[in-house]
């Protein structure tokens, strides 16, 4: 496939496949700007390293018009400084130590009940049976939202969803997503009065009650949050897992390394993240005028880091398009911190802060299915598709096991 003049990111090849245009952009189009949404494309590890650290010319400001409206406030990568800091701190808290012991139990609890019910079928679609009810479970879980209401907060969740991750957006399915996104929040109100009242051991709890260096959250922002935290660990996680089953099943020496290894999950974990990241676009907005790649990028101008395409920069990984968990280059125990190669959970102050719980949370699933599957093999005959510019996944994944 050729980038030419008339190549877009928002065409149907591109979104069909847009793996195999990645060694193109970087070398030919490295700055790919895309006239009908008036944004530039940034491809190359260095330039999407560089637009990520480099806060001073590219900011998080645009997240005021594509995020805010839905997430009924400002979310942290939005904010800087001392504020920043200390907002950051408290969510960090509400998923380390004692807080990720329980959720890791909450995990563990909830997948062993949502496979059940398959394991005398021997058969499955790890998206839809498993992966995604089980994100919803275990977000809901974590923030001690009823699970008797997942259906409708999942369907609320899936507007709020589609507008932070649209990137051509009609002005009806906005408005369409703006008003799941205010039943979402008039749901979570009386929920976030009550745990002001009377605090449990959960995140809102967490949120509500939390100081440091004196700043706490309001209404608006633990609102805002609890949203934020819902599409962050339900949009990525049932990929993430179906990705990594969909790679060691076709990659069948590697599963049987990590069947005989789980020490070595973590790196099948972090090769799955830099090979397919299921969050493929992170954006940013200039604040002056700057070179990229041999190109000037205007001041006030909408980026978008191509995180596929920087994972797979031969400059950054050797044989980038070889899905290798032994590769050299990987640095698995930085892979989940702000330190890792791979631009899966962006980098710079920003960097993901649930990359701990994601890495739990796919380790103990992977885990419990790996010793539950004593043999799995793709369903024979079923199409595989992947769909999704922003967050990208299997649309499906049916696998037989015994
Ligand atoms: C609204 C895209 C699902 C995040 C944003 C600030 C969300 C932020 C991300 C990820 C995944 C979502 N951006 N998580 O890319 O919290």
């Amino acid at each position: 496939p050729q980038v030419n003049a008339r190549f877009s990111v928002l065409s149907e090849d591109f979104a069909a496949d847009p793996y195999r245009y990645f060694s193109r952009l970087r070398e030919q189009d490295a700055i790919h700007y895309e006239s009908a949404i008036d944004s530039y494309f940034v491809s190359r590890h260095r330039d999407v390293k560089r637009v990520l650290t480099d806060h001073e010319v590219f900011s998080t400001e645009m997240l005021q018009v594509r995020a805010e409206p839905v997430m009924r406030g400002p979310v942290l990568a939005q904010m800087t400084g001392a504020e920043h800091t200390a907002k950051r701190k408290i969510v960090v808290r509400g998923f380390t130590g004692q807080a990720l012991e329980d959720q890791i139990r909450a995990i563990h609890a909830n997948a062993a009940e949502l496979v059940a019910p398959f394991l005398s079928r021997g058969r499955i679609d790890l998206v839809n049976d498993f992966g995604r009810p089980l994100a919803i479970d275990v977000t809901l879980d974590v923030l001690g939202l009823d699970k008797k209401d997942r259906r409708q907060i999942a369907d609320w969740l899936g507007g709020v969803a589609e507008f932070v991750t649209g990137i051509d957006l009609t002005a009806e399915q906005r408005r369409r997503c703006l008003h799941r996104a205010e039943r979402l929040e008039a749901y979570l109100a009386p929920v976030i009065d009550e745990r002001r009242r009377r605090p449990g051991g959960d995140l809102i709890s967490k949120l509500c009650t939390a100081e440091f260096d004196g700043i706490a959250m309001s209404d608006r922002e633990v609102t805002a949050l609890v949203i934020n935290v819902l599409v962050a660990a339900v949009e990525p996680a049932d990929k993430t897992l179906a990705l990594l089953f969909k790679h060691l099943i076709d990659h069948p020496d590697q599963l049987a390394q990590v069947r005989r290894d789980p020490a070595l999950l973590p790196a099948a974990i972090a090769e799955t993240l830099r090979y397919t990241p299921p969050v493929q676009l992170i954006p940013r907005r200039t604040e002056r005028d700057v070179v990229l790649a041999g190109s000037t990028v205007p001041a006030g101008a909408t980026v978008f880091c191509m995180i596929g395409a920087a994972n797979r920069d031969p400059a950054a990984f050797a044989s980038p398009d070889a899905f290798d968990i032994h590769r050299a280059d990987l640095g698995t125990a930085r892979s989940f911190t702000a330190a890792a190669r791979h631009l899966a959970f962006g980098t710079g102050l920003h960097q993901c802060v649930g990359a701990a719980f994601a890495r739990a949370e796919i380790e103990t699933v992977a885990e419990m299915l790996l010793s539950l599957f004593d043999e799995i093999r793709h369903t024979p005959g079923v199409r595989y598709r992947e769909t999704g510019l922003y967050t990208r996944g299997p649309a499906s994944l049916w696998i037989d096991f015994t």
